[in-house]
Formats: structure tokens, sequence, C-alpha cells
């Protein structure tokens, strides 16, 4: 299935998801969340931990870029202690060969480039494990592996990287940020349209009690307006009697 067939039943997944975790949230500790929210579909999350896609393909449990060829993209992988790797694998689910780099970041967030080269995962195959000797002499618990998305065709998917320290174990990222992430502007739409809207239900009420009063006012101005033309037309009526007698009345020069 493509991605953008499936785009639209993700958005709403999204939504889904997005109620059932605010419905279940008051109950939780916030330490207990953190292992209960689910990992968005193709998120830089689902680079984390051991391998879990099978086979190859567009599949949601490993990292895609927001476009397909769109710009260079790069996942910053961190881990949960220092070693000093001999190697970097990492596992390529679609559209493989594209990383070109890999460099460590230091305490001080600054990288050293530890590889450059030819990603051995061959671009005509569907899926590969490109295992990278790096030579760092330094201990590390952060890199940043790049991949030149424009010069392979179509999202080049990540599934996981993993560290091979000297005694050949391998240690998978516990934390990873991407350059961007598919379908990141679906999944921000959705969160913002299950938001409910602050209504305050108190001022509401206020205005509307106001608004009442000034109908009333209105009413009443209306009721007052009629009762001085009324009493205009009165005077009207009675002040030519009463103006003759106030002229003769009137004091001699
Ligand atoms: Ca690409």
């Amino acid at each position: 299935m493509s991605k953008i067939a499936i785009f639209k039943p993700c958005a709403l997944m999204t939504c889904l998801v997005v109620y059932s975790i605010t419905a279940t949230l008051h109950a939780a500790e916030p330490a207990e969340l953190v292992g209960r929210l689910p990992k968005a579909d193709w998120s830089a999350e689902q680079a984390t931990g051991e391998p879990d896609t099978p086979g190859s393909g567009d599949i949601v449990t490993a990292w895609a870029s927001a476009t397909p060829d769109g710009q260079q993209e790069w996942l910053i992988c961190e881990y949960a202690e220092f070693l000093r790797p001999q190697a970097v694998v990492i596992h390529e689910t679609y559209n493989p060969g594209a990383v070109y780099k890999v460099s460590a970041i230091n305490d001080d967030g600054e990288e050293v480039n530890v590889w450059k080269g030819k990603d051995p995962t061959p671009r005509d195959k569907p899926r590969g494990v490109s295992e990278i000797p790096l030579k760092v002499n330094f201990a590390i618990k952060k890199i940043k592996v790049y991949i030149d998305s424009p010069a392979v065709r179509g999202w080049n998917e990540i599934d996981a990287v993993g560290l091979r320290d000297g005694d050949g174990e391998i240690h998978w990222a516990t934390h990873v940020e991407a350059s961007s992430t598919f379908g990141e502007n679906a999944r921000n739409a959705a969160v913002v349209a299950a938001a409910p809207v602050p209504v305050d239900q108190q001022r509401l009420q206020q205005l509307e009690q106001e608004l009442r009063e000034l109908k009333e006012q209105m009413k009443e101005l209306q009721k007052l307006r009629g009762e001085i033309k009324e009493l205009k037309e009165l005077l009207k009526q009675r002040l030519p009697e009463e103006s003759s007698p106030a002229r003769t009345d009137a004091p001699k020069p």
C-alpha cells in the first residue's frame, strides 16, 4: 500500500490515539506514560531499539523522511552508555544504499567525522544491513548518520541503528532525532483538530446577560421617546393659549 493511500487513515488513527491517550492520561503517573505512548508511524522513534521491521518495503515500523527525495537527511542516534564502537550497523528496509557519512558527537556537541564513503548495501537491493567499520579513538554516546536521499529514489527507510562494541555486542539506539519525518505535518494537524476549543462558559453567560439587559434598556428608551413625543404635542396645543396673557402682563417700557 502506498503512503498516499494510507495517509488519511493514519491521520484518523492519530486522532483516535490522541483521544484514547487523553482519556487515560489523568489516571497515570508521568513516569508510567513514557512506556505507554505508541510509536508514531515512520517516526524517528521507529529507528530506536532492535530491528523490528519484517521484510522490505514501505513499512510503518521504520523511520521515513518527510519527502522521498526532497533534501539531504540525517539521524542523530543516542545510546544508553558510552562505548568505543568498532562499527555502526544500519538496517535499511526500503530503498537502501543512501548512507554516505557518519560522525561522532562528543560531549561538547562537536561533530567528528568517523566514516565517509559508499554505503555497502547496493541501491538495487530491496533491503540490507550496512555494517560500516568506524575509526573512533574516544568513547561516544551519540552518532549522526547522513543520508543522501535525493541520490536514491524513493523513501530511504531505516529500521534500526546499532553500534558494535569491541566484544562484538550490538547496542541499539535508545533515542533518535531526525532531520524530518513522514507525516509530521498531518500528525500535527490531527492533534490540533482533536484538541477541544476552550470555551469560557462563565464569560459567555455574562455576555448573554449583558445583551439581555441592553435589549431591555432599548425597549425603555423607545417607550420614553414615545412619551416625549406625546408631551411635545401637548405642549404645542397648550402654548398658544397660555402665551397671549403672558404678553399683556409683560412690563411696559
Ligand atoms: Ca530518497
